[in-house]
């Protein structure tokens, strides 16, 4: 590691709160990386140091993205990966970055749970030198020196499509909207719903009718559709911010005795694989893609960094939309 003798004597004075807190961080999900103990044991080139704060477990997405980072930034591709789960807490994230810093990791990957509140200690990851890589979400940190860059998906092109396929659909009939939200202040709740609003802006007879938010999980999708369908008698669309949500809302809908995808069309955004399965088996009507696979993307990103080169601030995941029709076609060789 090349980091500075002030950093050092900084690093020391923080080890023993930092072990504490480095077990707490590697334990709280469950799922962790490498460790640094005898990382570089053998030969060949020094591993670079990652340390990687997940958003949480919350959804299929989201495991998909955990397992293809775990996957893909191996000892065997030169990486020395630190995980750890923030169960869908900004405190969590803030404590696992304040870890990884006084660890003197090489670089720093995070998700964002919430876009606002990260000032303070991306100051004090640039402080101490260690550059910051944001994968899948963005911060409002005004200041982008910050963090080297941001890798991930167009969120707001995501609910465009959502909203566009809802124009098409529905043309000129007057149309109840509920919409089911991602988790309030993350960039993906934000923006899935600032791109659909716009798609439908111009068509006056598509109404959201109620918003709420589900936390892009399954279990609050399926209670707040629960208390969308008792509050409001006709419901013609539900848009939800993710696949997970989406699912729960079928659950609740066929339990109040109407035919998902029929009596109450659902449009969502991720086109992970139940999600898929359920638009190829007619009970989700279109989802707009969103990828979880940024492994390889983080991967390039942190060794472009480490050779002293400046990747691109804003890097934008492709990704596309499925009807039925193309779920079924693209669900066999479908890899996540
Ligand atoms: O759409 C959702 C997950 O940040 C893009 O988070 C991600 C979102 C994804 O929980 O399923």
């Amino acid at each position: 590691m090349s980091h500075s003798k002030h950093k050092r004597i900084s690093v020391v004075g923080a080890l023993a709160a930092t072990a504490l807190m480095a077990l707490a961080a590697c334990s709280s999900g469950g799922s962790t990386g490498t460790t640094t103990s005898g990382a570089a044991a053998g030969s060949g080139d020094k591993l670079i140091t990652v340390g990687f704060s997940q958003v949480g477990s919350e959804s299929g997405w989201r495991a998909a993205n955990t397992k293809d980072i775990q996957e893909t930034l191996t000892k065997e591709n030169g990486f020395d990966l630190k995980f750890s789960d923030a169960q869908q807490k900004q405190e969590n994230q803030i404590q696992a970055i304040r870890t990884y810093i006084a660890q003197g990791v090489d670089v720093i990957a995070f998700s964002p749970v919430v876009e606002s509140g990260w000032d303070a200690v991306l100051e004090e990851a640039k402080a101490a030198k260690i550059p910051v890589v944001l994968t899948d979400r963005a911060v409002d940190s005004k200041d982008t020196s910050l963090y080297v860059t941001f890798l991930g998906s167009d969120f707001i092109k995501e609910g465009k499509a959502a909203g566009d396929w809802a124009v098409t659909e529905f043309g000129d009939k007057p149309t109840n909207i509920v919409e089911l939200q991602g988790t309030t202040g993350s960039a993906p709740a934000n923006d899935r719903m600032a791109g659909f609003k716009e798609a439908i802006a111009s068509h006056t007879n598509l109404k959201i009718i109620a918003s709420q938010t589900g936390n892009f999980t399954r279990s609050e999708g399926k209670t707040v559709m629960e208390g969308f369908l008792q509050a409001n008698p006709s419901i013609d669309l539900v848009f939800a911010h993710n696949d997970d949500m989406g699912l729960g809302a079928i659950e609740a809908i066929e339990a109040a005795g109407k035919v998902p995808g029929k009596d109450i069309k659902i449009v969502t955004v991720d086109a992970v694989h139940d999600g898929m399965q359920a638009l190829a088996d007619g009970k989700i009507n279109f989802i707009a893609e969103c990828s979880p696979l940024l492994g390889q993307q983080l991967a390039d990103v942190v060794k472009q960094v480490m050779a002293g080169k400046t990747p691109e601030k804003r890097i934008i995941t492709t990704e596309t939309t499925f009807t039925q029709e193309q779920a079924k076609a693209a669900l066999p060789t479908r890899k996540y």
